[in-house]
């Protein structure tokens, strides 16, 4: 794990100890950038190279046992000490409960938006992961396959399209379930699916992604991101066919 070589502006402004993000630039890292950039935390971000197997170090492993990125460690958490936190869904309900923001306290509201953010934990990702995977990745095109996972997502894009067409966000307000599911929604084509067939979801993706702290998420920079081919038999051999160790 390194060092970012960018950091933004919420990471120099404070003086504090910062938030070390363990990231790397998915749709899982973005959620948690997107909430850290929102809330002006100090935070510093640690690639953790998934196609070289970072996220198998032991060090990695201490702080999410998953063997996957996003991770945080705050080093002021509850009673002023440090703790990590692992799994996408669970670092933005922490950073909501610790910011006081995007994870509203009235009960009603908190439902809606857990509602929401189990949605993307459980459909969104996953489906729209498999898409990928099956449409660009596998070995071969899988017509079977591909169907399947397309086709579920574009259910799933059809639901957030209905919720949003009386409301601005996914639970009314923009708060940590649009940050979880933004990020999916950037890579519709990737998972063969139009936004022209969902012109609320449209709507919600072009205002989500015209905030600020949005832009500075999405333009952090990891050169070595860039440069993965996941054509690359050592990749494949890293991401794919993974069991128990
Ligand atoms: N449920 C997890 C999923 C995270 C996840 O799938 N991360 C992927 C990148 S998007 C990863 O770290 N993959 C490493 C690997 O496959 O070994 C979360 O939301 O945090």
């Amino acid at each position: 794990m390194r060092k970012a070589r960018r950091q933004s502006a919420s990471q120099v402004a404070s003086a504090g100890a910062p938030i070390e993000l363990y990231y790397w630039p998915t749709p899982n890292g973005w959620k948690v950038s997107i909430m850290l950039e929102e809330c002006a935390l100090p935070y510093v971000v640690r690639p953790v190279d998934i196609s070289k197997g970072e996220q198998f170090t032991p060090q990695f492993l201490a702080i999410s046992p998953n063997n996957r990125m996003p991770a945080i460690v705050d080093p002021r958490g509850p009673g002023g000490r440090p703790i990590s936190v692992f799994e996408s869904g669970a670092i933005l309900q922490y950073l909501g409960r610790k910011t006081g923001r995007f994870y509203p306290h009235d009960e009603r509201a908190r439902v809606a938006v857990d509602e929401w953010l189990f949605w993307q934990m459980s459909g969104l990702g996953p489906m729209a992961g498999q898409a990928v995977h099956f449409r660009r990745y596998a070995p071969r095109q899988i017509a079977y396959a591909i169907a399947r996972y397309t086709d579920e997502v574009n259910r799933l894009y059809g639901v957030m399209n209905a919720r949003l067409a009386n409301r601005e966000f996914l639970a009314g307000h923009y708060s940590i379930a649009d940050m979880a599911c933004v990020g999916w929604v950037r890579l519709a084509e990737r998972q063969g699916q139009d936004l022209a067939q969902f012109p609320h979801l449209r709507r919600w993706f072009e205002t989500v992604r015209a905030r600020d702290a949005v832009k500075r998420a999405f333009a952090i920079r990891i050169p070595a991101a860039s440069a993965v081919d996941m054509r690359d038999p050592r990749v494949r051999a890293v991401l794919f066919g993974q069991r128990a160790r």
